[in-house]
Parts: structure tokens; sequence; C-alpha cells
């Protein structure tokens, strides 16, 4: 079984880019461990904190982005770092090359309840000298990232990446504390009859989403002619991991709650990594009006709305909202 950092020379990316995954990778190995650990360390349960998207933080969410920041900041290839859990955008080293994005803990309602979790990260390059505290430099479309990936703590620790030459995974090995090789080139099936969508927000939604879900609760009589089936985790990358195994489309739309808010997800450390794996793996993914990865962001916790999965339902979700 080939090692990630195999994996990774033979997709001849720069040793820097190397050097900055691998200690993304540190971080998430010892958020695995915690994880594990779960109630035996006494660090489950929330702080007294809301975070700057006004949620409430978990222990581990400090903890996760703690791990990840730390690593990151003291690595000489890295400029700055933006996370889901930090107000502002954070300066590493004024020479670094690379900006990276994370949700430290996306899910994270669902620890206490021992459900999936999982951390996200997206690399950027600086275009510029611009420091890493000057959210300015992080600012660029999707289409610039170098590297994505997502770590799913399941029944098994999953480390899905990506550098641009398709998608791979890999599996932690707790014997020897290694993520090794374990599926390669990750096709994401074309069609599905599996949608996953939080259904108790129906009523705040856009009509064109509103009747693409009617459509589908319509079934074989219906107009989209097939009987679909339902998921929600509440989990972002367990969803993803669904879909990249076994297709379907995953939605978090714009919904009018909050309409000063685009969409609950996050544009720079949840869409867009997403988005560049999905798309890797010969999906898509789609505000509903146009691909996440062409939306220009204005600020490091932008929200988008989200649209990803089976090339061809993302795409009739699109015919609606082009009618
Ligand atoms: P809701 C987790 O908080 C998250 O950001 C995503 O991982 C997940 O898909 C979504 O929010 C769940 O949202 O409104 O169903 O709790």
């Amino acid at each position: 079984m080939k090692r990630l950092d195999q994996v990774l020379n033979a997709e001849n990316i720069p040793a820097e880019l190397e050097l900055v995954v691998n200690d993304v990778i540190v971080a998430c190995k010892d958020i695995a461990f915690k994880l594990r650990q779960g109630d035996l360390a006494g660090i489950l349960g929330a702080t007294e904190d809301e975070n700057v998207q006004g949620e409430t933080q978990k222990k581990l969410d400090v903890i996760s982005n703690d791990l990840l920041k730390d690593v990151l900041v003291s690595n000489p290839f890295v400029r700055g770092v933006g996370s889901e859990e930090e107000d502002y955008t954070i300066a590493a080293n004024a020479d670094g090359k690379y900006l990276v994005t994370f949700d430290p803990l996306d899910g994270s309602s669902n620890i206490d309840v021992n459900l999936s979790v999982g951390t996200i990260f997206s690399i950027l390059e600086a275009q510029d000298n611009t420091p890493g505290d000057n959210q300015e430099v992080f600012l660029q479309n999707g289409r610039k990232q170098v590297a994505a990936g997502y770590v799913l703590y399941g029944p098994s620790a999953l480390l899905v990446m990506t550098t641009g030459n398709g998608v791979n995974i890999f599996t932690l090995d707790t014997t020897v504390g290694e993520f090794v090789l374990t599926k390669s080139g990750i096709q994401i099936p074309e069609d599905t009859a599996e949608f996953a969508i939080n259904m108790s927000n129906q009523r705040f939604w856009e009509p064109e989403m509103k009747q693409y879900i009617d459509d589908c609760l319509q079934g074989e009589e219906g107009p989209l002619g097939k009987r679909y089936n339902m998921r929600w985790v509440a989990s972002m990358v367990a969803e993803v991991h669904r879909i990249l195994m076994r297709g379907g489309i995953f939605m978090y739309p714009y919904d009018n709650r909050d309409p000063s808010k685009a969409g609950k997800l996050r544009l720079m450390y949840e869409g867009n990594p997403m988005s560049m794996i999905v798309e890797q793996a010969g999906g898509a993914s789609s505000t509903g009006r146009m691909d996440i990865m062409d939306v220009q962001p204005e600020g490091i916790h932008d929200r988008v709305p989200v649209v990803l999965g089976s090339k061809n339902e993302v795409a009739k979700v699109v015919a609606y909202h082009n009618k």
C-alpha cells in the first residue's frame, strides 16, 4: 500500500506544497486521535464562546482549530491561514507561498451524539506579497486552488484529496499512524436517485428549489420519472463522501430565514474545496445558477448556496433555476 508521501511524490507537485499538505495531515491525525478518545479525554461538549459565524463553539472546534493553526503558522512555506473559527486571517511567514483555509471540524453539532464529523481544507498560492493577515490575498476564486481535501472521522478516518490530478482516498492505518492509499481515481456516477437536503427548511426556499424537491417526491409518476431516496447526516463531509462513493446530490440552498446570507455554507473553506474534489471526480458543483468555483469571493467568510454531486442531477437543478 502506498503512503500519502509516495502518492504526492508521484503527482509531481512542488516539494513545498507537499510539506504544507503534510502539516495539515499531522494536525488531522492528532484530531482523529482526540476524537477517538471522546469523553475519556474530557473534550466533548460546548464552550461558553461563539465564533464569527455566531455559532457556539464546541471544545473540539477550538482544539482542532488550534492544532491546524499552530502547525501551519510555523510552516515556512505558508503565507497565512483562514479558518471558520477565526474572525480574521492569520499571517504565517511573509515569504511563504501558500494560503490554507480550513473548517477544522465540520459538522461539529454531531460530536456529542457520536456521529461523523470532518476537517475540510483548501490550498491557494499567494499571487503577490500581501501579508497573510490581510484577507485580500485569499480572495481568489475556487479555480485557483492548487489542492483541496477533507478528513472524514467516521468508522475509519479517511483522507480524500486532490491536487488537480484526480481524487484519491487514504485510510488511516492506526497501527502505524499513517494514511495509506486505499482507492484512487474516484468517479462519481453521473446519474442518481438520492438527494440530501434539510427538508425542515422547505418553506424558506426559493420557488425553483421547492419545485425540484416537489418533483423528486412525486417519484416515478412525477416529471422526473424515478423514485428518489433521501439522506441527511448534517455533516457536509459525510454527505460528500457518500456521493463520491455511490453518487447523489447534496443541496444547502439559499433560504430566506436571513436574506442577508447567500446560504449557510462558506465558500472559501467548504464550498470551494468540496467543489474541486467533486469536479475532479467527474461531478458538478453549482450555486444553482453558476459554478461555485467561478464565484469571486469578497470576504474570507462569504457564504454560498451549494448544489453538488452527480453531474446530470446537478444539471437538472440548474435547469430549474434557469427556467
Ligand atoms: P443543518 C454543519 O454545521 C454544516 O456546516 C454542514 O456540515 C452540514 O451539511 C450543515 O451545516 C447542516 O446544517 O441546518 O441541517 O444543521
